[in-house]
């Protein structure tokens, strides 16, 4: 038998295993629902998730959703980072976030696009960085962005 029912009834007239599992509740404000056990630890409520209480210029959802970083602390918000003398990038991770990296030629709306490779990255916490293969390198300028999102999406 499995049931989502809440509460649920369970009829045990003989030795079962009941396994259970339990899902977080949501903030029911939109855009996007964040645990209210995360915005509580960082002593917030469900009707804060659309502030971004550590003007880090990220909402509180926002940095639940991208990488789990602390929505009271502006020096904890998510970026790409570039490194010298290489093109690697790097960025804060979660556990259960996916992280896509896109490319353009031009910062224009609508005119990044998914770097082939680097996509559907799975998070490796605390960081995920790529390296872009020397040989594949042009002159052409060319801008990142890393984009992230719970894995169940
Ligand atoms: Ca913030
Ligand atoms: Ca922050």
């Amino acid at each position: 038998m499995e049931s989502s029912a809440n509460p649920l009834n369970l009829s045990m007239d003989a030795p079962k295993w009941v396994t259970a599992r339990f899902a977080a509740t949501m903030s029911t404000s939109a855009p996007a629902p964040v645990p209210i056990w995360w915005l509580a630890k960082h002593g917030l409520t469900n009707f804060e998730q659309d502030a971004s209480v550590d003007s880090d210029g990220q909402f509180n959802w926002e940095e639940y959703i991208a990488a789990g970083t602390d929505p009271t602390n502006p020096a904890s918000f998510f970026h790409t980072r570039v490194g010298q003398g290489s093109l690697l990038l790097s960025w804060p991770s979660a556990t259960g976030r996916v992280y896509d990296v896109q490319q353009t030629l031009a910062v224009e709306p609508g005119a990044w696009s998914a770097v082939p490779t680097w996509t559907n990255l799975s998070a490796t916490p605390p960081m995920n960085s790529v390296v872009h293969p020397t040989s594949a390198m042009t002159n052409a300028a060319r801008f990142y962005r890393t984009v992230g999102r719970m894995a169940d999406d």
